[in-house]
């Protein structure tokens, strides 16, 4: 295609798999699986698939899922039938098993093909980097990063990042973890408690009472005792409503840099959840694209292997926007995207009302009112810095 030509500096791979976006929730449910199909039709319009290697991902194999979940829980996932668990009048919050079943964690039609095929995007997209086939490697599909051991939680039944994570770190001594999704990543930093090989940083709106998952507080920084390697290598950043990229990427950048100087990682996995966007039907945050997606431009920067998850994001036409920024940053072409017009509009039609073709940048949605204040964000650092004294590369 005119225009696109190779990038020199970094091979880019691409994981996805057309079967897993045909899924459904059921019809009020906020995650659309078919978001990545948006994505992916916005990405292709651009030319940016001739700047990349291009996979179908294969479904991750029972074992493969085994590297972290229980198998009586993977065997249930893998017989339970989509029916409605029958109203009880004398039960009305019945104990689900495993947290299956409810209303944030349905079961649908073809659940575990669903479930391992986003985990095996992530995973082929991990071995990428292990054999240094590519210097990053996308898997928009995955980073449903509140699955447990045991337990299905918030959207999420498989944790494809702490499979695809435990992989890395077959090759790489050291991993760090970054999460820019609106919510806490509790799964993936519960899964990496015992370890000083993974750091977990997560940003996230934090309000106990009122806001998905509830933990995450600046001092949440996992079990702490002489014994446990993994003491101080979780990191959290809890937000309050409406920040703006500024403050954003002037945390981020304080954040994240002062861990890298600290931890030193090998290789870094970033979960880019858009539902921290301004406009997100479940988010709370003022986040631009330019904001969103600079925080894959700074892990970029770092030069070390790099993979990049997706997560959550329930305002498809913005998540398809950033996911579409996002992918244009990995390949170098961000400069360009803006005099760049794509082939066709994408799937559906569904940016069609809003201009003749997508503007990438001008999201969807009323800000919200800013309640981040500076000495706030100055105390995060603050805290940050502390923890960071008792961990060394
Ligand atoms: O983006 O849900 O608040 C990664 C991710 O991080 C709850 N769930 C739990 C706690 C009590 N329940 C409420 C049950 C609601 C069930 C259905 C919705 C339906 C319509 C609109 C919004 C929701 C909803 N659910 C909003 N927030 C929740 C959270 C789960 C959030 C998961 C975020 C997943 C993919
Ligand atoms: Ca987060
Ligand atoms: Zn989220």
């Amino acid at each position: 295609e005119a225009g696109v030509t190779r990038p020199k500096g970094y091979n880019v791979s691409f994981h996805c798999n057309p079967d897993m976006e045909k899924h459904h929730f059921g019809q009020t449910h906020p995650m659309k699986p078919w978001r990545l199909t948006l994505s992916k039709s916005l990405i292709y319009s651009y030319g940016m698939s001739f700047a990349m290697d291009n996979y179908i991902s294969r479904a991750a194999t029972y074992e493969e899922l085994a590297s972290f979940h229980a198998t009586d829980y993977l065997d249930f996932l893998g017989t339970v039938l989509p029916e409605p668990v029958p109203f009880d009048v004398e039960n009305p919050n019945p104990d689900l098993k495993f947290n299956l079943g409810g209303s944030d964690c349905p079961l649908f039609e073809g659940l575990y093909d669903y479930c391992s095929m986003s985990a095996g995007g992530a995973l082929d997209a991990a071995r990428k980097l292990c054999t240094k086939q590519s210097d990053i490697a996308i898997a928009w599909g995955g980073g449903l990063h509140h699955a447990k051991k045991s337990e299905a939680s918030g959207f999420c039944y498989i944790n494809d990042i702490v499979i695809a994570i435990l992989q890395l770190l077959r090759c790489y001594p050291r991993v760090l973890y970054i999460d820019i999704d609106v919510h806490h990543g509790d799964g993936v930093e519960e899964a990496f408690f015992s370890t000083d090989r993974v750091m977990t940083v997560s940003f996230h709106k934090y309000d106990p009472q009122n806001f998905f998952p509830g933990t995450g507080a600046l001092d949440d920084n996992g079990p702490q005792s002489e014994h446990n390697p993994g003491s101080h290598h979780a990191i959290n950043v809890p937000l309050n409503d409406g920040i703006t990229d500024e403050q954003y990427d002037w945390l981020f950048n304080s954040v994240i840099g002062k861990c890298i100087e600290k931890f030193r990682p090998s290789a870094i996995a970033l979960q880019c959840g858009a539902d921290s966007l301004a406009g997100d039907r479940l988010g709370r945050f003022n986040l631009q694209v330019q904001g969103h997606g600079a925080c894959v431009d700074f892990c970029k920067r770092v030069g070390i292997p790099l993979i990049l998850f997706g997560g959550g994001g329930y305002t498809p036409r913005n998540v398809a926007r950033a996911w579409t920024y996002e992918t244009s940053i990995a390949i170098d072409h961000q400069d360009k995207l803006n005099h760049m017009i794509p082939t066709h509009t994408p799937w559906r039609d569904h940016f069609r009302h809003e201009t003749l073709f997508p503007t990438l940048e001008q999201i969807l949605g009323e800000p919200r009112q800013n309640r981040n204040t500076q000495k706030k964000l100055q105390d995060i650092v603050q805290h940050v810095t502390e923890q960071l004294r008792f961990v060394q590369a």
